[in-house]
C-alpha cells in the first residue's frame, strides 16, 4: 500500500502594500502586484499523509476536527494538488499554529503555505519556489508570499503563470521589526475573501487606490532596495490607511477597527513626533502591526505592552520561507 507523509513549516507574513481585491475569483489572481515581509517566529506546521487505507479527508487544526466551509477550502486544494500529482489518495491532515487562533492573527497566509509544502511533497512533486506559490496562491492570495522569505513581492498578471510571489531581498538585507499589538479577538465578521469581493463591486474609492498604488509600488521597492525606512513606513501607512477607507466606503461598510485600534494608531504618532521610528499598519482586523527598526523594538514592545487596550504583544524579525522538516506531528 503506498503511503506519503510530508511535514512543512511556514510563517506568516505582514504586507506592506495589501492585496485586497481579485481581477479572477477562481485563479485568485489580485487586482494589484503586493509586498509584504515574512514573519520569523509566527508559524503553522502541517503533516499530510496521503493513504489508501482513508476513506475520506480529515483536518485537524489545533486539535479539533474541522468540518463545512473551512474544511472545504482545504480539499479543494488538496484536489488541485492530487490533480497536479495524478493520484487520488484521501488525505490526513494535522496542522498546528504556534500562536492562539484566538489571538487574531491571519492563520490562512502560514496554513495555506504550509499545506501545500507538505502536500506536494508527500505526493512525490518537486517543485521550484515560484511554482509553490502559484498553487499556494489558488488556496489562499497571501499564502503565496510565505512561500518566500525575507521581502517578497506577489505580481499581479494576467494568466495563473504569471502570478507569483518572488523574493525582493532576503531577511538578512534588512533587520526590521513587526511588534503587533493585539486588540481584541473575536472571530472577525467579514472574511477576507467576502469583503474584497463586495469592495471591488461597490467601493467608490477603489480605482483611486488601485491607481495611487501604480505609483507608489516602485517606491516601496525601491525603499527596501535602498534601505530607506522612512519612505518605507510613510508608505506602509498610506496603503494601509488607503485599503481601510475602501473598505469603509465599501457597500454595506466594512470596519474592522475598534476604539482600541484608533488609540494604538495615535498612540504610535505621538512616539514618532518623541523620535521613536514607528510606523502602523492593520489587516482585516482591528490589530496593530507596529513596524520599526531594532533600535526602537524593545521599547515600542514595551510601551505596547503598558498601553489600554493592548492585551498581548509578538515582536517578530524577517523570517525564512516556508521549509519541510524531517519530525512529523503524527
Ligand atoms: C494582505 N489581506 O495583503 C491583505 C491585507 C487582508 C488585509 O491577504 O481570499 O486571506 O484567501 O485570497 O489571502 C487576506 O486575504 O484572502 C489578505 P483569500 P486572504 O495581507
Amino acid at each position: 500500500m503506498e503511503n506519503l507523509k510530508s511535514t512543512a513549516r511556514a510563517n506568516s507574513n505582514i504586507a506592506l502594500i495589501k492585496y485586497w481585491g481579485k481581477k479572477d475569483h477562481k485563479l485568485f489572481i489580485p487586482m494589484n502586484s503586493n509586498i509584504s515581509f515574512t514573519l520569523e517566529g509566527v508559524y503553522t506546521t502541517t503533516t499530510v499523509e496521503f493513504s489508501e487505507s482513508y476513506k475520506e479527508d480529515s483536518v485537524t487544526i489545533n486539535g479539533s476536527e474541522i468540518e463545512g466551509e473551512k474544511k472545504e477550502k482545504v480539499v479543494n486544494h488538496l484536489n488541485l494538488i492530487r490533480r497536479l500529482a495524478g493520484k487520488d489518495m484521501k488525505a490526513k491532515i494535522v496542522s498546528e499554529n504556534n500562536f492562539p487562533t484566538a489571538a487574531g492573527l491571519a492563520s490562512s497566509a502560514s496554513g495555506f503555505a504550509a499545506l501545500t509544502i507538505a502536500a506536494t511533497t508527500a505526493l512525490g512533486l518537486y517543485l521550484d519556489q515560484k511554482q509553490l506559490s502559484i498553487i499556494s496562491r489558488q488556496g489562499s492570495g497571501s499564502s503565496s508570499r510565505s512561500i518566500a522569505g525575507g521581502f517578497v513581492e506577489w505580481k499581479t498578471g494576467n494568466t495563473s503563470e504569471e502570478s507569483y510571489a518572488e523574493q525582493i531581498a532576503p531577511k538578512d538585507h534588512w533587520d526590521i521589526r513587526d511588534v503587533i499589538a493585539i486588540v481584541a479577538h473575536d472571530e472577525k465578521k467579514v472574511s477576507s475573501r467576502v469583503g474584497m469581493a463586495e469592495t471591488v463591486k461597490t467601493c467608490p474609492l477603489y480605482k483611486a487606490r488601485l491607481e495611487a498604488i501604480k505609483e507608489y509600488f516602485p517606491k516601496m521597492k525601491d525603499a527596501i532596495l535602498a534601505k530607506d525606512f522612512k519612505i518605507l513606513g510613510e508608505l506602509t501607512e498610506h496603503d494601509a490607511l488607503s485599503m481601510h477607507a475602501c473598505m469603509i466606503t465599501t457597500r454595506p461598510m466594512i470596519l474592522y477597527w475598534t476604539p482600541e485600534t484608533i488609540r494604538v494608531i495615535k498612540t504610535i504618532v505621538g512616539w514618532r513626533e518623541k523620535g521613536i521610528e514607528a510606523y502602523f499598519t492593520m489587516d482585516a482586523g482591528p490589530n496593530v502591526h507596529v513596524i520599526t527598526l531594532p533600535e526602537y523594538a524593545d521599547e515600542v514592545e514595551k510601551r505596547l505592552r503598558e498601553t489600554e487596550g493592548v492585551e498581548k504583544v509578538y515582536h517578530c524579525r524577517v523570517g525564512d520561507g516556508a521549509k519541510t522538516l524531517e519530525e512529523h506531528l503524527f
